[in-house]
């Protein structure tokens, strides 16, 4: 990976941070080692007097206070959360865009209200189809002057997992993984699951807003419709073994038994196999999974790697997903640089 990325994508990547790859050994990714990704700026809320409505297609429009949301009845839901983007910045030709190489992930324990709970409250109405997030943050995106907003089919609105979550690892979330409330849509791309939410508007028919039209689909040229993005393709990542050099990363280890560990996932289905080279791809071995321990968080899996033979390695994950979803070699390209999960690659010297 050569490509040169411009000050602009710099300025993204160093608003937009990542996972640290050594944080895959936590099995709850700490608050502040969890990937972030902001289009625009942290909206400035007061708490106090912040609240949310819920409106149009309902019979009993709401508005509710952070206070109001705590009272009723709430869920934690453990899930991985990656940004659509990651992977990116590996694809030929060079995508422009926040350049994630395989950091934007995270594992978290969101607390909430059941999106559904907060529906039926409402009194969603029979022509309902879908449900429209929206931020408090705005910005320009290819000229267009926007809220940040994100709808989902009403299906999908009523099943339990879906959280208007308030707290993320046991405290009230952070100004940058949207203070006070947020959307949780376990098992899809980042981009779902809208932060510093204002409203939720029940509507007729399906939302025609920019990160659905223009944003977050996979179009092969700009003429090309194409399909949304959806559901977080399965992918393993490992902990990098050893230490690495300051500049490249390339990592260093002594001769001998090395353990190798890491998280893999998917927005499918539970993940059902991690399989790790050492030859970089040539040759696959099974991983041995952790037990299965939540529907959408991430899973454990461990690999003893006898490194006996000084020299140089190239260390390689994939992960398959009870559905049958698989890495592919080399995912396929497209416009906005979305779900490259391509395996992990690890340059390695046996000393
Ligand atoms: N309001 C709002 N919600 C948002 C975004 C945003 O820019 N504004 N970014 C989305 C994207 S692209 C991702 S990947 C996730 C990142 O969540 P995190 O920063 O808490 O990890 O938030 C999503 N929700
Ligand atoms: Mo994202």
């Amino acid at each position: 990976m050569d490509a040169a990325i411009s000050q602009d994508e710099l300025q993204l990547a160093a608003r937009n941070h990542g996972m640290p790859l050594e944080a895959l050994r936590y099995p709850i990714t700490p608050a502040g080692l969890h990937y972030l990704l902001i289009h625009y700026d942290i909206p400035d809320v007061d708490a106090d007097r912040w609240t949310l409505s819920v409106e149009e297609r309902v019979a009993k429009p709401l508005t509710l206070s952070l206070a109001d949301l705590r009272e009723r009845p709430s869920r934690e839901v453990t899930a991985a959360m990656e940004c659509a983007g990651n992977g990116r910045a590996f694809l030929a030709p060079h995508v422009v865009s926040q350049p994630w190489l395989l950091e934007a992930v995270g594992n978290a324990t969101w607390t909430g209200v059941p999106l559904r709970l907060i529906l039926e409250e409402a009194k969603v109405l029979d022509d309902a189809v879908e449900v429209v997030f929206t931020g408090l943050d705005r910005g320009i995106e290819k000229g267009v002057e926007q809220s940040y907003q994100r709808s989902l089919e009403l299906d999908l609105a009523l099943t339990d997992d879906v959280l208007l979550a308030y707290e993320m690892n046991g405290a009230p979330l952070l100004p940058q993984h949207g203070f006070p409330l947020r959307l949780l849509v376990p098992g899809w791309y980042g981009m779902t699951s809208v932060k510093w939410l204002a409203s939720i508007s029940v509507i007729a028919k399906p939302f025609q807003g920019y990160q659905h039209t223009a944003a977050y689909r996979y179009r092969g040229t700009e003429e090309d419709e194409g399909t949304p993005v959806t559901r977080i393709q399965p992918r393993a990542l490992m902990v990098p073994p050893g230490i690495p050099d300051f500049n490249t990363r390339e990592r260093t280890v002594p001769a001998g038994l090395c353990l190798l560990e890491g998280r893999a996932w998917s927005g499918w289905a539970p993940i059902s196999r991690v399989e790790v080279s050492t030859d970089d791809g040539e040759t696959w071995a099974d991983a041995e999974l952790e037990p299965l321990e939540t529907r959408w968080g991430w899973r454990g899996w461990r690999f003893e790697w006898a490194a006996d033979e000084p020299g140089e390695y190239v260390l390689c994950c994939r992960a398959q997903d009870e559905a049958g979803n698989v890495q592919p070699d080399e995912a396929a390209w497209n416009l906005g640089g979305y779900s490259n999960n391509s395996p992990q690659r690890v340059r390695v010297t046996v000393e």
